[in-house]
């Protein structure tokens, strides 16, 4: 991600940063823990453990239902996560915030409840080539419904958007556009600004999946001007079953609701149900509530440090990986865009990602492989698969070393 501000791993206190991460201090097979899969998950400070289970051991009852003093508790804390994610998205309105399973469900609800009612035979939703299938297969799903058409922008060969061939893409019967924030396959940063800007001046909404974006730089919707924007609190030092759709009030008011259930109606008859009002409408039956309250603390954890501050050490772990992985001969980088999210997609003459991954493990490296829920991205630059090393604030140049120490010994294994 481009930093403006350059940290050099001595101004950024990683070592005391890593304290906060209990797991970090695990052994896999007798080696450190060398946790490279942050895009698929990361890991969770003590302050957002400790928030789980002081919500639990102090104010977990049901939400917005009950008069008694947990339930309060209990309402507050979630009402309380919702705003901290407002600030932290620096959206108008907490109305807008609508607490989701993940990114996943946060996409599938536009699909089902913004595009599916307005779709018409012959209408096209346009993504890009590097989408997650999360902002895939929804599509497919409300095209298939309803005669809509999936158009899919073209990459390059460094694995960037062409923005020109996807502004020619926009078109008369476009009813929304889709985009990740950044892919999670080849790190690629997008023009989001411009996505926006080219899709709004023909009064198309943007949907930007945030899921790999939120944890390496601010975001804020204002700024974006984006219609919707969905992210997931485990890829961001958060707990797993909780995510944020934040979308544009007057969106979000005109969409019907897609899950029916408690607290999302505010009186239920047989000849007739009011739904509630926003946020709650789109929040059908119980939450996650120690979630949201993980959440929270994950934003406040994350704010302590600053992601500028993270961008830029990020940064440099990206910089530092790409150079010394580029010494491995038979080693190519899939994804070199310009502006880049700190991970690395790569495969290894003579060694199968799946192997490499197996062999790494025994070196007590994390990383993954395979196709990394982006199959269409592997079509385009013929792999069956890479191995993804992902990097977080938490990890250092040693660990980098050790990677590449490993990945080194493993093309002399096989190669
Ligand atoms: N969008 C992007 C860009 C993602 O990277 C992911 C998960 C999702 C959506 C789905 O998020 P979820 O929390 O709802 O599952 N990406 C990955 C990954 O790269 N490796 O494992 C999961």
């Amino acid at each position: 991600m481009s930093a403006q501000i350059r940290a050099t791993p001595a101004e950024f206190d990683v070592a005391r940063y890593r304290a906060d991460f209990p797991i970090l201090a695990e052994r896999i097979h007798g080696k450190p823990l060398v946790y490279l899969d942050n895009g698929a998950s990361s890991q969770r400070p003590t302050a957002v453990l400790d928030a789980e289970r002081r919500y639990a051991e102090h104010m977990h009852a049901n939400v917005h239902r009950g008069v008694h003093t947990l339930s309060q508790r209990a309402t507050d804390a979630f009402e309380g996560a919702r705003e901290r994610v407002r600030v932290f998205l620096n959206a108008r309105s907490s109305r807008e915030i609508i607490f989701t399973r993940g990114t996943t469900e946060a996409i599938n609800l536009v699909a089902q409840s913004y595009a599916r009612p307005k779709l018409a035979p012959g209408d096209e939703i346009l993504i890009t080539w590097l989408e997650h299938h999360a902002n895939i297969v929804p599509w497919q799903m409300v095209a298939a419904a309803t005669g809509a058409k999936l158009v899919v922008a073209p990459i390059n060969r460094r694995g960037e958007l062409e923005l020109e061939a996807f502004a020619r893409l926009l078109g008369e019967r476009t009813r929304l556009v889709a985009t990740a924030h950044v892919s999670n396959a080849l790190g690629t940063v997008l023009p989001v600004k411009e996505i926006v800007a080219l899709a709004h001046a023909r009064n198309i909404p943007v949907l930007l999946d945030g899921a790999q974006a939120v944890p390496h730089t601010a975001v804020d919707v204002r700024a974006l001007d984006c219609d919707f924007y969905a992210f997931s609190a485990h890829k961001m030092y958060g707990p797993t079953g909780i995510g944020v759709l934040y979308g544009r009030e007057s969106l979000l008011e005109a969409m019907p609701p897609w899950q029916g259930g408690g607290d999302m109606i505010l009186s239920v008859s047989f000849t007739g149900t009011t739904y509630n009002e926003l946020p709650h409408k789109f929040e059908a039956g119980t939450p996650h509530m120690g979630g949201a309250v993980g959440l929270a603390a994950a934003i406040d954890y994350i704010d302590g440090i600053g992601l500028e501050r993270i961008a830029a050490y990020e940064h440099g772990l990206l910089e530092y990986a790409t150079e010394r992985l580029g010494t491995i001969e038979g080693l190519e980088l899939v994804g070199t865009a310009r502006d880049k999210a700190s991970l690395v997609s790569f495969t290894l003459k003579g060694v199968h990602p799946h192997d490499l991954g197996t062999i790494l493990d025994q070196s007590g490296i994390a990383i993954r492989t395979g196709h990394h829920c982006a199959m269409p991205v592997m079509e385009y630059f013929g792999v069956p698969a890479t191995a993804r090393a992902s990097f977080a604030f938490y990890n250092t140049r040693a660990e980098i070393d050790v990677l590449v120490e490993a990945v080194a010994a493993a093309k002399t294994l096989f190669g």
